[in-house]
């Protein structure tokens, strides 16, 4: 990776958004990032936001604002509003709860097409893998029909357990990866329009 986290400014917040069905475990996941320990939680009515500076692997001292938007249906019609303009995007799956699986692929896709989130990097965390009736990621990633996201979503699906934080930091890491290649690939893309615009006006 070679210093390529110098590219992002240690003051500089990233703006995570995490979404995905109600019980799924993203409250779990947002309070194991921030503590480093497993809290109880209740159904999240509205939204929880957190401030946190990442404390392990290659993302290691980056600070996230994260946004995590309750997933019962009634809910749901915010994560337009929730996901707009986000450096990435969390979703996280139950890996047991075979039946939803469906659902979660019909709410899944509908965010990636939004205009404001095409191309936003996208982390799936197949969350609950310590419970015996887990599905691989494999089968996670087959049956959210990952393949068939627009072109333009980069994404890594992670298998995790969010009550004792195993995977989490991979997925951060690999999170932050994206964020950096996308942000790079924008700026060059940039560039080159303005070279061109440039060579156009002589
Ligand atoms: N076995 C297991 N339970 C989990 C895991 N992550 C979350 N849970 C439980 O799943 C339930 C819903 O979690 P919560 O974070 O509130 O889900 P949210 O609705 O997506 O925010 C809670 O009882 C959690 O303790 C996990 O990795 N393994
Ligand atoms: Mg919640």
């Amino acid at each position: 990776m070679g210093n390529i986290s110098s590219n992002i400014s240690a003051f500089q917040s990233l703006h995570i958004v995490m979404l995905g069905l109600d019980s799924a475990g993203k409250t779990t996941v947002l309070y194991r990032l921030k503590f480093n320990e497993f809290v109880n939680t209740v159904p999240t009515i509205g939204f929880n936001t957190e401030k946190i500076k990442l404390s392990n692997g290659t993302a290691k001292g980056i600070s996230c604002h994260f946004w995590d938007v309750g997933g019962q249906e009634k809910l749901r019609p915010l994560w337009k509003s929730y996901s707009r303009c986000t450096d990435g995007i969390i979703y996280v799956v139950d890996s047991v709860d075979v039946d939803r699986l469906e659902e979660a692929k019909t709410e899944l896709h509908k965010v990636t097409k939004f205009a404001e989130n095409q191309g936003t990097p996208l982390l799936v965390i197949a969350n609950k893998q310590d419970l015996p009736k887990s599905l691989p990621v494999a089968e996670i990633e087959k049956q959210l029909a990952l393949h068939e996201l627009i072109p333009a979503t980069t994404y890594h699906v992670q298998p995790a357990c969010a009550i004792i934080g195993e995977g989490l930091t991979e997925g951060m890491d690999k999170l932050y990866e994206m964020i950096l290649k996308r942000r790079k690939s924008l700026k060059q893309k940039k560039k080159r329009t303005s070279d061109l615009a440039g060579y156009v006006g002589r």
